[in-house]
């Protein structure tokens, strides 16, 4: 099988990118060390503290964003990182080429249940004229990503990737620690049968998702004329690496409850990385009213409505907007 260093140079990954790639994996190999000994290393549960969002952290995402922040912060390649648990930009090496958004721990709520939990990244350029504790760095569309993805800690630990070339799927072969390309070129099924929504916020959402959501719960004697079935992982990681494998739409759209949070995700360590592998792979990724990847961010911790998975669903999905 193909190493993940192979994959990297037949896609024209830059040396340097390279390196920041496997720095950052060596510190998910280390989450995913800390995930898998659960209640034997007493890392399940949560603190007392909050993070920037008002969310309690759980013990697991102190953990992983320390580990990455650790690595990167000495790597010497990254000018400055910003993470879901940290409320500012932290300043690495003047000198370093890149930045690196992330979620350390996406879904950790699932962790106290042994469930799917996964770390996803972003990696642009970093702006040299600007000094390196300055959040408009991170300020660039997601078009601007030159590498994406997330580890996920399942019953095998994957990684999923994408520097521009396609999306890849890779997983850790324990035995030597390495990861080996399971899945070259991911293409998500045009079309599909499933979808992955919190149906519990229903009566919260706007006109044109409540009605397209009717007509996938009508079934075959409703508009869509077919049956569909519905999944919802409650990590981001879980439910986008099922669509990726088989196809879909997920949608954690706007919402009324909070007027100031125009969703529940964030773009820049959820909704961009996760975007850009879904484009990757022929996918589509959208608010219900622009392409994420396009959205010029405003502030490091940006919510957005999120609906993707396969471009022939999400279509479907975006016509109900348009009519309203
Ligand atoms: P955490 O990272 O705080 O656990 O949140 C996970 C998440 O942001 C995303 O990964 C899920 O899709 C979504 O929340 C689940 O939200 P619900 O609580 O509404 O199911």
């Amino acid at each position: 099988m193909k190493r993940l260093n192979t994959q990297l140079q037949e896609d024209g990954c830059p040396l340097e990118l390279i390196l920041l790639i496997r720095t950052l994996l060596a510190a998910c190999k280390e989450i995913s060390f800390r995930v898998s000994q659960g209640a034997l290393a007493g890392v399940l549960g949560s603190t007392l503290s909050e993070n920037v969002q008002g969310e309690r952290q759980k013990k697991l995402d102190v953990i992983s964003n320390q580990i990455i922040k650790d690595i990167l912060s000495e790597s010497g390649y990254v000018k400055a990182i910003s993470s879901e648990e940290e409320d500012d930009v932290i300043a690495c090496h003047p000198e370093g080429k890149y930045l690196v958004s992330f979620d350390p721990l996406d879904g950790s709520s699932n962790s106290d249940i042994n469930s799917l939990i996964g770390t996803i990244f972003s990696i642009m350029h970093a702006p040299q004229w600007l000094e390196g504790d300055d959040p408009k760095a991170f300020l660039q569309p997601g078009t601007q990503q030159v590498a994406a993805g997330y580890v996920l800690y399942g019953p095998s630990t994957m990684l999923v990737m994408s520097t521009g070339n396609g999306t890849h799927m890779y997983t850790l072969d324990k035995t030597h620690g390495g990861f080996l390309v399971t899945r070259e070129n991911v293409k998500v099924p045009e079309q599909t049968q499933e979808f992955a929504i919190n149906m519990s916020n229903q009566r919260h959402w706007q006109g044109p998702m409540q009605a397209y959501v009717n007509d996938l719960l009508a079934g075959s004697d409703g508009p869509r004329g077919k049956n569909y079935n519905m999944r919802w992982v409650a990590a981001m990681v879980g439910d986008i690496h099922r669509m990726l494998c088989r196809g879909g739409i997920f949608a954690y759209p706007f919402d009324y409850r909070d007027p100031g949070k125009a969703g529940k995700l964030r773009l820049m360590y959820e909704a961009n990385p996760m975007a850009f592998l879904m484009e990757q792979a022929g996918g589509k990724a959208s608010t219900g009213e622009h392409d994420i990847l396009d959205i010029m961010p405003e502030d490091i911790h940006q919510r957005v409505p999120v609906i993707m998975g396969s471009a022939g669903e999400v279509n479907a999905c975006l016509e109900y907007y348009k009519e309203s």
